[in-house]
């Protein structure tokens, strides 16, 4: 049995899903942060990456979210993904990303920022330069050497991946120690800005090993596993946290390319990351919200027009076809897309950015009813995904918000 597809009027009226995006939890959309304060207590205004892809900016951005710093957001392209706009290029001639505009100053690179604002505003428990959080520091640098040691450089004679592997896997216990030595599951005593120094790289390593390597950094190491799931009961950061799809996709023209190892348990890592079954994964083990599918929902009605748009596809082809998706999320009832929109499903499955665009239980439901819907019709799989830029996703191409 196959139905037909909801109209997008009836759609809509399927979710009544909404965030407050300036007074409620930390999320991608907002462009102004207030905590229950006012416009005129902002003196922040952080420049971060459009599709939060930049793990410096994540730091801030967390940072920020954890102090409750009232502060505006002004989003960014990176030169990964479309062209650089020129208003911020005046204020930072290098186009680098992050920066903050603290009482008028413009301050560049993620320590400095850190600094600057633990300076006005106070530390999140230990400061940037105490002589606890300094070690941490040095290690979160060792470990992120030894991960692209081995991730973005090719193996070329024998043994190199293994060794690789092996100074990776010495660097992750010493982590390991750290994280045992305190009494809770951060780094130290209470949550803390080490705790935010290594957050954005953890988070890529998780994925990208996992893709690229087999090796599941979350699941092999208990104290690192504890540390994560301790990060994700944070409301700040599941509101910035990304998930293995987005990741494995947007490291390679960011960081000069990802290397896979072409073992049995990468290549079947891969499968599951790029087809599914997406709640198989390793990147998330908060309970998943009861409204994860109407948030899908609002997004994807929010921004139909430019998604129609960027989908190679005929737009009437596809807008039924995603009707149908759509209608299979909600309702569980199979609705057969038109013939040859296999690809055009697909095409937007591989493009759903966590958290740009949703959160990371609603883009699971969201690409499982694109995949489940898509799978009625044929087994095409559209091009791959670029691996030296991805302006695929320049955000000129989308409406802001
Ligand atoms: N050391 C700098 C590194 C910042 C950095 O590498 N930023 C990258 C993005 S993650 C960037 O802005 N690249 C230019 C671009 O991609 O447009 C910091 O800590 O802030």
């Amino acid at each position: 049995m196959t139905t037909a597809p909801l109209t997008w009027q009836q759609l809509t009226e399927l979710t009544d899903f909404k965030i407050d995006p300036v007074n409620g939890p930390t999320n991608s959309q907002a462009t102004l942060r207030l905590f229950g304060q006012t416009e005129a207590d902002v003196r922040v205004t952080l420049f971060r990456d459009n599709h939060a892809w930049c793990p410096y900016c994540q730091k801030i951005w967390l940072w920020l979210e954890e102090k409750q710093i009232p502060y505006r957001i002004q989003k960014v392209t990176m030169f990964c993904y479309g062209k650089k706009e020129s208003w911020y290029k005046r204020k930072v001639p290098s186009g680098m990303l992050p920066a903050i505009e603290l009482d008028g100053q413009i301050i560049t690179e993620s320590d400095d920022i850190l600094l600057a604002l633990e300076r006005v505003f106070g530390v999140l428990y230990l400061g940037m330069e105490d002589p606890q959080v300094l070690p941490l520091r040095r290690l979160e640098r060792l470990l992120f050497r030894a991960w692209c040691g081995w991730l973005c450089y090719r193996a070329i004679f024998p043994g190199q991946e293994k060794g690789n592997r092996q100074q990776f896997i010495e660097t992750v216990a010493m982590v390991e120690e750290a994280l045992a030595s305190t009494p809770g599951a951060y780094f130290l005593a209470e949550f803390s800005t080490a705790d935010v120094v290594f957050t954005p790289y953890v988070e890529r390593m998780n994925a990208s090993l996992y893709y690229y390597k087999g090796y599941s950094l979350r699941e092999s190491n208990p104290h690192l596993s504890a540390w994560f799931d301790a990060m994700e009961r944070r409301s700040t950061y599941r509101g910035t946290q990304s998930d293995f799809h987005t990741h494995v996709h947007d490291l390679p023209p960011q960081m000069g390319g990802c290397y896979a190892n072409g073992e049995p348990q990468a290549l079947a890592n891969q499968e599951k990351v790029d087809r599914g079954d997406w709640f198989e994964l390793p990147d998330v083990t908060y309970p998943e919200p009861e409204n994860s599918r109407e948030e899908a929902l609002q997004r994807v009605i929010k921004h139909r027009a430019s998604l129609i748009k960027a989908n190679p596809a005929d737009e009437q082809l596809f807008d039924r076809a995603l009707r149908c998706a759509l209608t299979k999320m909600m309702t569980g009832e199979t609705c057969t897309p038109p013939p040859g929109s296999d690809v055009a499903l697909r095409y937007l499955r591989d493009r759903i950015n966590v958290p740009r665009d949703m959160s990371i239980y609603a883009a699971k439901r969201l690409r499982t009813a694109l995949e489940e819907t898509a799978a009625l019709v044929g087994e095409a799989q559209p091009e791959p995904i670029p691996v030296r830029h991805r302006y695929d996703q320049n955000p000129a191409d989308f409406v802001v918000g």
